[in-house]
This record gives structure tokens, sequence and C-alpha cells, in this order.
């Protein structure tokens, strides 16, 4: 073997290991993006819920009952306080319903006194609390649900539960900072 030769094959053998180096690298960061992508695309379930005692329930003195019910119901309390509305919470909190024709008297209704606002832990958390609370009519809430015992009309229905994972976590940031949430 020439010198000529010997160059040849350095230079070969040099470019193969750059080529498995720069292979390896190219795998593992396929890797990483392919895990990063299924990970973003997977809906993570969590096991919190957002939800108001509302101003008629406050009003008439239920909160200490209320809050008994979700406590005997399984639901640890990571986050709690006595707070009021604005109009435009209301109207921001409601906004879903802003075409219904019970929107105006809905936003009057939840503005208009103090409301006990909670974030809620447990397994199943948005399920199993609205569950606890009952149908939205009291006259339809099954026995022992929160708005069988303590709403007084469709309107006014003692308690909010959040209705997904999504609206818990949009909902429970609106009223608590990230080191109110225990
Ligand atoms: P929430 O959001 O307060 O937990 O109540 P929900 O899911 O059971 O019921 P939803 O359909 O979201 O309605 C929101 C609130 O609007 C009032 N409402 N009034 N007059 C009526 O026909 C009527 N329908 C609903 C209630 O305060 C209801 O909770
Ligand atoms: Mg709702």
């Amino acid at each position: 073997m020439n010198l000529y030769n010997l160059y040849g094959l350095k230079k070969l053998l040099k470019t193969s290991f750059c080529s498995v180096l720069i292979m390896n690298l190219l795998k593992s960061i396929h890797k990483k993006v392919y895990f990063c992508t299924k990970f973003k695309n997977t809906k993570m379930a969590t096991n919190r819920t957002f939800t108001m005692i509302k101003p008629d329930a406050v009003a008439n003195g239920h909160i200490g009952n209320i809050l008994a019910m979700i406590t005997n119901g399984g639901f640890k309390i990571v986050s709690l306080k006595l707070t009021q509305l604005t109009v435009a919470d209301a109207k921001a909190f409601y906004a879903v319903h802003a075409e219904r024709p019970f929107y105006g008297e809905l936003v009057e209704f939840m503005s208009r006194g103090p409301i006990v606002a909670a974030i809620l832990e447990k397994d199943n958390a948005v399920e199993d609390f609205r569950t606890l609370i009952g149908a939205t009519n009291p006259a339809e809430a099954a026995e022992g649900t929160i708005r069988k015992a303590y709403a007084t009309s469709i309107g006014e229905n003692a308690v909010h539960g959040s209705d997904s994972d999504e609206n818990a976590a949009i909902e429970g940031a609106f009223h608590f900072a990230g080191r109110e949430q225990f």
C-alpha cells in the first residue's frame, strides 16, 4: 500500500466515522421529536376541578354545609377564597352562554354578592364533582346532591362545577396564583 492509498483509506475511515456520528445524532433527535409530539397530543387527564359556591348559597348561609358535602364526597380542597365577581368577570366566565336568553340574568346574579371559589382534588374530579352537584335544574337533581339540597331555581342553583379538565385549569388559574394552589 503506497502513501496515496493510505491517505485515501484514512479519509474514508474518517468520513464513515463522521457519518455514523451524524446518523446517531439524527436518530436521537428524531426519537426526541417523536416523543414530544406524542406527549403534546396526549390530553393529560387532571385530577382537579374548579367550583364556586354561588351568591345565593353564600347569602343563605350554606358555605359550611356545602364545603362539608364536598369534603365528605372525597374531594380535597387545594385552594379556597371568599371573593366577588365583577360584572366583567361574570360576563367572561359565562361567555359561552352569551347568546342564551338567560345570560343577562346570569351575569347579574353571579356578580351581585360574594362567592366562594375553590380548587378541588380527587381522582376523576371533573366528572365526579358534576355528579355531586347534580342537574342544573334542582327539580331534576338527584337526592343527595348539593343542588337538590341548596339550589332554589334553575338560575340560582348554589354551585358551579367545571365541565372539562381544560376549563377547570383555566377557571382555577383565573382565581388563584400558583402559590395559592396547594
Ligand atoms: P355551571 O356552569 O354554573 O356549573 O352550571 P351548569 O353547567 O349546570 O349549567 P350551564 O348550562 O353551564 O348554565 C350555566 C348557569 O346558567 C344559569 N342558567 N339559567 N334560566 C335558565 O334557563 C338557566 N339555564 C342556566 C344557571 O345558573 C346555570 O348554572
Ligand atoms: Mg356550565
